[in-house]
């Protein structure tokens, strides 16, 4: 993989936080991805949210999948730890690591190829699990670097960049992660950045797991009229066959909803995605009702977003298995080595 460093200089007046750093102390190399991909938005406001959290980068461990969505670690938070690992095996690396030390901040990143197709069975088991983290999954419907596949969330109806439809119905990670137990359940835009960083925030403090599922478009495979997860807007009057490999410069729309509202966003080749944010009357920890309107609205169509569905509990699965708080890194022996006494009583207890 090739990376392109950025210029360590910076202007001398750029903002610091409690730490002393800047934005750029969080950021890592240029983005290989395709010009305008939401993923970079969302990393984007990953910067911004660790920023503004003055977290130090050494205490934050980003894991991943494979996908573009799990190729994002690499341009966010450079001096942090990173583990890239296989395909829909994020969540069993990260609950690993988290057993064996709870003083970082653990940062899951996926894609809805990798956590709501192989990966199924790992996402459900780390969010029921309740590890200490946060979940995100930059969603666009497709197995973007594998060239535009329907992903299992690519809505039942929505058309491939070829015109096929999808006759599947879709998973709805915000409805599984609520059904599995997560205790923050959130869903954002990476064209609302406004809405996005406080999220990302409040899902970091979270204790538990927390999980956000952002709907992220992939703008070289899924941009077209259709599709219930674009904003392309170049092309609006081409052909749809002509998609195939142009990679145009791109802005990502951006959506500010105020609260309450709904709003369409309009996508410049015809469709649109119609977002509601959640009015303050919204009452985030009762998980039925949260189920309940979700479904509906998602029944007319809308993408519902904002912080879903909160328990406050402070549960882990560190209180669960009753593990030792010190990093198993940082154990001597009389902790590793306990001796003959220890392992014989212990021998004894299970006869
Ligand atoms: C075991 C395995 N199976 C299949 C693949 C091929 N593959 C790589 S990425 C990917 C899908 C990625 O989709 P998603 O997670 O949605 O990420 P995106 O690229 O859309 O961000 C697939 C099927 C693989 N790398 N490993
Ligand atoms: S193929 Fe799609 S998901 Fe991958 S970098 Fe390009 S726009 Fe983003
Ligand atoms: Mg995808």
């Amino acid at each position: 993989m090739t990376y392109l460093a950025k210029p360590r200089l910076h202007h001398p007046s750029l903002p610091t936080n409690a730490l002393g750093f800047t934005r750029r102390d969080y950021e890592g190399p240029v983005s290989t991805l395709c010009a305008g991909c939401g993923h970079d938005s969302i990393s984007a406001a990953i910067i911004q949210a660790f920023f503004e959290l003055a977290t130090p980068p050494h205490r934050v461990a980003k894991l991943s999948g494979i996908g573009c969505s799990s190729k994002t670690p690499s341009y966010f938070l450079g001096q942090s730890h990173g583990f890239n690992s296989v395909h829909g095996r994020m969540p069993s690396v990260l609950t690993g690591a988290n057993l064996a030390n709870r003083d970082l901040i653990y940062l899951g990143v996926s894609g809805d190829g990798d956590s709501a197709s192989i990966g199924l069975g790992q996402f459900a088991h780390v969010l029921r699990r309740g590890v200490n983290m946060t979940y995100i999954v930059e969603n666009n419907g497709v197995y973007g670097l594998t060239k535009g596949q329907f992903s299992a969330t690519a809505d039942k109806g929505s058309k491939s960049k070829r015109g096929a439809a999808n006759e599947d119905e879709p998973i709805d990670l915000v409805m599984l992660a609520l059904t599995l137990g997560a205790t923050f359940v959130a869903r954002g835009f990476s064209g609302d950045k406004g809405q996005l960083v406080p999220l990302i925030k409040a899902a970091v403090q979270h204790k538990g797991a927390a999980f956000l599922d952002v709907i992220s478009p992939c703008v070289a495979f899924n941009n077209h009229p259709g599709s219930t997860k674009s904003y392309d807007y170049v092309r609006a009057h081409n052909e749809t066959v002509n998609f195939l490999d142009y990679m145009p410069d791109r802005e990502p729309i951006v959506a500010d909803v105020a609260p309450g509202s709904l709003q369409t966003v309009p996508l410049h080749d015809g469709g649109s995605i119609r977002l509601r944010r959640l009015d303050a009357d919204y009452d985030p920890g009762d998980k039925v009702a949260a189920m309940a309107y979700l479904e509906a609205r998602r029944a007319q169509g809308e993408v519902v977003t904002g912080l879903l569905y909160l328990d406050a509990s402070d549960f882990d699965l560190h209180d669960a298995q009753n593990t030792i708080a010190a990093p198993l890194n940082a154990l001597g022996d009389p902790d590793l080595v306990p001796g003959n006494g220890v392992l014989g009583k212990l021998n004894a207890s299970l006869r």
